[in-house]
């Protein structure tokens, strides 16, 4: 147990299923102390205090990075582990063939093993959050035990905690997902504690029938703010297919016209492909009578409203955004909202208690300590190649900070929806934008999304694998249902979102990107949202409707017709092995597969 505050036992919740629930999982795991979070800004700072002096943190230069802290993890818990990553629900069928999946009892069995003990000499932290805001009829609510602080920091930025959602349970109005937490590294009496426990052992387990959570082992992001892709993908994919609703792997941004029009576009991209840089987009000169405003960066909460518009919640209140290549150039707006009340973790601390990163000046320090705590320099790193910052090292701010936060971003009936965007991470064959002929057939776009694989995820980086509505890491069911799902929420519907698919990284003869990308896809945000209005003209091709080099806004970027075909092209040489390519996920899930994808690949076939 930690010296200083003494530990509060007594709940603070009177809800007699949530304190037996809080008494049980104390048996079972043995924490020298229990702490039920209040989430006031004085418990946060005393926290912040605890985990600098233990080391887990070290407190940023207060004039320049005011309220922020800098961590460093251990070097083998850097990344969201998908193979480690369960879906144990009653029947393998129900988890399909893109989850792992281990029988619910066998599993139950393990994790008894696992957690039994494994906070000794930890506290073991109560911490009740709501993803969405509090009250709003499209939020959830869920109690975390955890033994990691710097975990209830994180949360506490990342989502809305401790007590107004206590109250909330309290009512016992909401139903609770239990979302069990360890690091797994319990310590023996006189054993000293290290900067960033965990366990070489890994089990991120959901049972989707019962809305559980088990995290073992890891402290870092997905694996252990289980808010995120745990609660509000995972669990929250089954609860929505349940209930007519969608999870989805999705930014929200609103587009303003010059004229004051407002469209909110709902974006899927697989993650480290730039999705926080174009849920804060700022519009080239040009256009800088065009407004874009962020309403969340990585999940959204969808539902039909009772007149059939789809209308969409950010369930999260913070961003944890990838920091490498994030600077005042690519994303001025992620800049101003990390610079107060933000938690580093595995980027490089500069010796005047800042922070950098890759990409974050075009001058690099020279000097800073690096993300594993080694010395560097430009020169090290011309020698060695040593990386200042881990790729998929992450800036967790508070999403009010951000200069572009929609004004609408917490109403509790959320934003409407006027289209839907995919994009991947591809270097040839997709072109930089399309629209699906209609809602089926965007429905196959989003479900044979393919994307170059990134550091998000532990293992290989820059295969091309497929990446339903990029959520093969994140539904918590069969992908074949969950396209059936798709395709069905339509019947709920009195007028689709168009939907379209994007591609900034095309590149060409010369293995250049072929796009500049960033701030320049104003460009293509704005042909999306007029040809929603019916503004702009499409071009039929054997994939769907592409943009006339006319209808898109040239003004102050040069970039030929002839480049701009290059772009655009549909290969059909390329094409028939992307085809192919869909084949390979289509086969795994065919038993499940809705008939409209067969027909909807049938008639891409034939245009082709
Ligand atoms: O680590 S997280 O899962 O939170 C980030 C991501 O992979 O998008
Ligand atoms: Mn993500």
């Amino acid at each position: 147990m930690r010296q200083g505050k003494p530990s509060i036992a007594k709940p603070l919740a009177t809800n007699k299923h949530l304190i037996r629930w809080v008494e049980k999982m104390a048996e079972l795991t043995q924490p020298s102390a229990i702490h039920w979070v209040d989430g006031s800004q004085a418990e946060y700072d005393w926290l912040c205090d605890e985990l600098v002096a233990s080391g887990t943190f070290v407190r940023l230069n207060r004039e320049k990075w005011p309220g922020c802290f800098y961590a460093r993890s251990d070097p083998r818990d850097v990344a969201r582990v998908e193979d480690r990553t369960f879906i144990c629900s009653l029947s393998k069928d129900n988890a399909g063939p893109t989850n792992n999946w281990v029988e619910p009892y066998e599993m139950r069995k393990k994790l008894k093993e696992l957690f039994n003990g494994c906070m000794r000499g930890r506290t073991m932290y109560v911490l009740a959050f709501s993803m969405g805001p509090v009250g709003s009829p499209m939020s959830r609510v869920g109690v975390q035990l955890t033994d990691s602080p710097y975990v209830v920091a994180s949360m506490r930025i990342m989502t809305r905690i401790g007590l107004p959602v206590l109250q909330e349970i309290d009512k016992d109005a909401v139903r609770v997902v239990p979302c069990m937490h360890s690091v797994g590294m319990p310590l023996k009496p006189g054993q000293n504690d290290v900067p960033w426990p965990c366990n070489d052992e890994k089990y991120i387990v959901h049972f989707p029938e019962t809305r559980e959570i088990w995290s073992y082992g890891s402290g870092y992001g997905g694996n252990a703010l289980l808010g995120k892709k745990c609660f509000a993908l995972r669990i929250a994919s089954n609860i929505a297919r349940d209930e007519g609703w969608m999870a989805e792997h999705m930014l929200i941004v609103g587009v303003e016209s010059p004229q004051g029009e407002k469209t909110y576009v709902a974006a899927a991209f697989p993650s480290a492909c730039g999705k926080t840089n174009f849920a804060m987009l700022v519009p080239p000169k040009a256009l800088s009578d065009w407004k874009v405003t962020t309403v969340g960066d990585d999940i959204a909460w969808i539902k039909p409203d009772a007149n059939g518009q789809l209308r969409a919640i950010n369930p999260e209140a913070g961003f944890f955004g990838v920091a490498v290549g994030t600077s005042e150039k690519t994303n001025q707006n992620a800049m101003i909202t990390l610079r107060r009340n933000t938690i580093f973790t595995n980027v490089a601390l500069t010796p005047d208690g800042g922070v950098w990163w890759e990409g974050m000046t075009d001058e690099p320090p020279a000097e800073c300590t690096d993300w594993r705590g080694e010395r560097w320099t430009p020169e090290i790193a011309k020698q060695t190649g040593a990386k200042a910052a881990h790729p998929n090292g992450r800036f967790t701010a508070p999403a009010v900070q951000c200069p572009s936060i929609d004004p609408a971003w917490e109403d509790p009936d959320g934003v409407p929806i006027g289209a839907f965007v995919f994009g991947g991470r591809r270097s040839t064959t997709m072109p930089l934008v399309y629209q699906a002929f209609n809602w089926s057939a965007g429905v196959y776009v989003g479900a044979t999304m393919g994307s170059e694989t990134t550091a998000a995820a532990s293992g290989a980086v820059g295969r091309v694998r497929r990446d339903p509505m990029a959520m093969l890491p994140f539904c918590g069911y069969h992908m074949g249902d969950y396209f059936r799902h798709w395709i069905k929420m339509q019947r709920s519907l009195s007028s689709t979102p168009r939907i379209f698919n994007v591609n900034w990284f095309r590149k060409g003869e010369d293995r250049e990107f072929l796009w500049p990308g960033f701030s320049e896809n104003m460009r293509v945000l704005k042909w999306i949202v007029d040809r929603v209005h019916g503004r702009a003209q499409g071009k039929e091709t054997p994939i769907g409707w592409t943009p006339y080099y006319e209808d898109m806004e040239w003004a102050g970027l040069e970039i030929s017709k002839a480049r701009f075909d290059r772009m655009q092209e549909v290969n059909r040489v390329a094409w028939r092995e992307e085809l192919i390519g869909h084949e390979e996920l289509f086969i795994d899930v065919h038993d499940h597969l809705p008939p409209e994808m067969v027909y909807e690949r049938e008639l891409l076939i034939c245009r082709m």
